[in-house]
């Protein structure tokens, strides 16, 4: 027997991962657990996987629906994109199999605000969901559930799922158990009531989800790690964005805008946010939180330093070497460490409410300040939007984050005008490069465009970009946000052409 599941109901449930994959069929849509390759089903997908491709060699098109929290793992998204088996995909993929398929046209993709999947669920948007495959960490002799490493989506595919099929991870720590806060007081319009939550640290639920037990068809024990990407230690590019951004807040505290120990902290996915926690690290900065999607190794190692008194966020998002740590010494942290579903960590009541420094990377920005987060060149799809708009238009700092150029100097990070707009200039607040910063709070459209060419755009840009502005300057059709609408995409034109954007 395992420990792990502690009650005879589910007990009498357990099956292998082929007999437990068996149960989901073509066409089904399937909710799954997964959020930034931490707390993912890692057995019954790889199964899964194999049994759809056994049946599309007998030209059977099996081929399934499937919802997540935001990215998963290569055994889930990397193994049914491989097996050609995923027909449908929300709300974040950042799998190369599956990226690949998205941009070939061949799996339709939506690419949703992190917070406004569990609420489009409730109120019937994406459809029916036949299936939950959910990762936990334990079943309590109550019949409760201990959520794994991430809590995501997981508490909305439990109670909305026809049937349910549980993975028990013994891999997932024991001391998982309390960390969660699991909220059970959302209610659909017009009976909507305020998310109690006024602290960063505020507990508002319950430490384990209730699940019914009569739609529960399989539970699988695994013990698979959880896979996330490692960060490339951070480079010259991210360190300079970093100091700019930690000048940036001192300067905001000295002047009174920002309190000494700052505000919740939000940072994004990526080698670039990653950096900037870093750059916290050797701040002046003290008594820092976060109320965040993601505890990234940047974040674990402010919690470390006890430079950060505590984190909420709803997962992991861990080197493997950071996880393994963390996993190791869960019952130091678990204390300062809250996972909430995804539609809490992300919520916008609760992210304006608590002023979060919202600190994301980006593809591209433009003079103006928009922000392109998720399109290179305007249609290829690079992961998604993320909890970034969540967190941008909420925040009570905006900030947006990117070396100044991408593809060893053929491509500028700051463009005439965007390709593909994911944050208006209304959610963009502080644009940072490794050149500068740019506070663009307070100003109009022209003042925007003078101080983004003047701070953020790379030497090699910088006179094209300026010349481009004041020839807009003359010849636009308005004068508010001056643009030359038959050049304003002509870099990304001339990338695409040539292969480089100068020249
Ligand atoms: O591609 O690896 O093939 O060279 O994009 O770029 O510089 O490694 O940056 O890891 O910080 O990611 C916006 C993608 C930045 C990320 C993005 C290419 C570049 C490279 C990655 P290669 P870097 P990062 C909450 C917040 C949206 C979700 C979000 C992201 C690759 O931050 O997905 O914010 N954000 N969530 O070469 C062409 C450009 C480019 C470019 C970069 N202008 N044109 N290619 N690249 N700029 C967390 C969650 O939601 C889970």
């Amino acid at each position: 027997t395992n420990a792990r599941i502690a009650h005879p109901d589910y007990q009498s449930k357990v099956m292998d991962a082929a007999a437990a994959a068996s149960l989901i069929k073509s066409g089904d849509a399937v909710g799954m657990s997964g959020f930034t390759g931490a707390g993912y089903p890692k057995a019954v997908p790889q199964a899964l996987a194999a049994q759809i491709e056994e049946a599309q060699a007998k030209g059977d098109n099996f081929k399934i629906r499937v919802l997540s929290g935001a990215s998963t793992g290569p055994e889930l998204d990397g193994a049914l994109a491989k097996a050609k088996g995923i027909d449908f995909r929300l709300p974040y993929n950042s799998d190369p199999i599956a990226r690949e398929q998205i941009n070939a046209g061949t799996m339709q993709y939506v690419d949703m605000h992190l917070s406004q999947v569990a609420p489009a669920t409730w109120q019937g948007f994406l459809g029916p969901l036949d299936v939950a495959l959910v990762e936990v960490s334990a079943i309590l002799p109550d019949g409760s559930i201990v959520p794994s490493s991430s809590v995501g989506n997981n508490k909305t595919w439990l109670d909305r799922a026809d049937r349910i099929i549980l993975e028990v991870n013994s891999w997932q720590s024991a001391s998982l158990e309390g960390m969660h806060d699991i909220y059970y007081g959302t209610a659909l319009p017009p009976n909507r009531v305020p998310i109690p939550l006024v602290r960063p640290q505020d507990r508002i639920g319950q430490p384990t989800f209730r699940v019914d037990p009569s739609k529960v068809v399989a539970v699988v024990p695994t013990d698979i790690p959880d896979r996330n990407a490692p960060f490339k230690a951070p480079d010259d590019a991210a360190l300079k964005i970093a100091g700019h951004l930690m000048q940036f807040f001192a300067h905001e505290v000295k002047v009174g805008r920002l309190p000494k120990e700052l505000l919740p902290i939000q940072s994004g996915v990526g080698n670039i946010a990653n950096a900037v926690l870093h750059g916290l690290l050797d701040s002046p900065f003290e008594q820092l939180t976060s109320f965040t999607e993601v505890l990234q190794d940047g974040m674990l190692e402010l919690l470390a330093a006890d430079k950060l008194t505590m984190a909420s966020c709803t997962a992991f998002s861990l080197s493997p070497e950071a996880a393994e740590m963390l996993n190791n010494d869960m019952a130091r942290y678990r204390d300062r460490i809250i996972l909430r579903p995804q539609e809490i960590s992300n919520h916008p009541e609760l992210v304006r409410r608590l002023g979060c420094l919202a600190m994301n990377g980006m593809i591209e920005a433009d003079i103006y300040g928009n922000v392109n987060s998720t399109h290179l060149m305007g249609s290829r799809i690079q992961n998604g939007i993320g909890g970034s708009g969540d967190f941008a238009r909420n925040a009570y700092i905006s900030i947006f984050m990117a070396p100044s150029t991408a593809k060893g100097g053929k491509i500028s990070t700051i463009v005439p005008q965007v390709s593909h707009v994911d944050h208006i200039d209304q959610d963009v607040q502080v644009i940072v490069t490794d050149q500068g910063l740019a506070d663009l709070r307070g100003l109009a459209p022209k003042q925007r465009a003078e101080k983004v060419i003047a701070n953020c755009v790379h030497p090699a840009y910088r006179d094209m970009l300026a010349d481009y502005y004041a020839r807009a300057l003359h010849g636009s059709y308005g004068k508010h946000s001056p643009s030359l609408l038959n050049e304003a995409l002509s870099w990304h034109q001339r990338f695409v052409e040539t292969g480089s954007m100068l020249p």
